[in-house]
């Protein structure tokens, strides 16, 4: 067995063992993050999040040379949208609801451009990509059963949206006893105040449900 790692992070250090750590991508799809899709149509900017793109791109890439499990999440639904829930379509306000044509396909719906992770984060194979019907990552999928399989203990968590699929991932790891490190520069928010409150929520307490760095720290730390 490897010598754990030890990231400097609030409330305090985030220890893993190598073999058992996985980086989990939420989201990083094209329908959040591109202007024009359906991120932006909700009312949101969506250049609040663009930052997220570079740092994690180097994550990502330390992830693959040290042979991290990697997992990207993809928030949609089935052509026929028999998992969409009627409560989740009619949420909200927006111009364009899930299902409908949008600029980039029909929106959130797997298989269309939209849906799928923005070319800069593009999964390899052998890389985890997880289709997920709601908000936390665990809701409706098989992800418990792929991390206990791969022996996984710890999460490294990025992506979008820090205060709603990223919160809700995080909350539903805590409670089903994996212990998550959230980087702060590799997970964005379409409102700087939620970015900045969202991060303090899951440290405080002396990290009531997780630990939070940045992808500087963790880089420094990796083997
Ligand atoms: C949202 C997400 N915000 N990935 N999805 O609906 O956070």
């Amino acid at each position: 067995e490897q010598e754990r790692v030890s990231v400097p992070a609030r409330p305090g250090p985030f220890g893993f063992a190598p073999g058992r750590v996985a980086l989990v991508i939420i989201d990083m799809q094209r329908d959040f993050l591109l202007p024009g899709g359906f991120g932006e149509t909700l009312g949101n900017d969506v250049a609040q999040l663009a930052g997220v793109v570079a740092p994690l791109q180097r994550v990502l890439a330390a992830a693959r040379a040290t042979g991290m499990t990697v997992v990207h999440t993809r928030e949609g639904h089935r052509p026929d949208l028999s998992d969409l829930p009627p409560a989740k379509l009619r949420r909200g306000k927006p111009s364009l609801r899930i299902g409908d044509p949008g600029p980039y396909g029909r929106i959130l719906v797997r298989g269309e451009y939209g849906h799928d992770i923005i070319d800069e984060l593009a999964p390899v194979p052998g890389e985890v990509v997880l289709d997920k019907p709601g908000k936390g990552a665990f809701y409706g999928t098989d992800l418990d059963e792929l991390l206990r399989a791969a022996g996984v203990e710890s999460l490294v968590v990025t992506g979008v949206t820090t205060e709603v699929c990223v919160h809700t991932t995080v909350r539903e790891a805590n409670d089903r006893g994996y212990e998550a490190l959230v980087l702060s520069d590799c997970v964005g928010s379409y409102f700087p105040e939620f970015q900045r409150v969202g991060l303090d929520m899951i440290a405080a307490q002396g990290g009531i449900f997780g630990w939070v760095t940045d992808s500087a720290s963790l880089l420094a730390a990796l083997p």
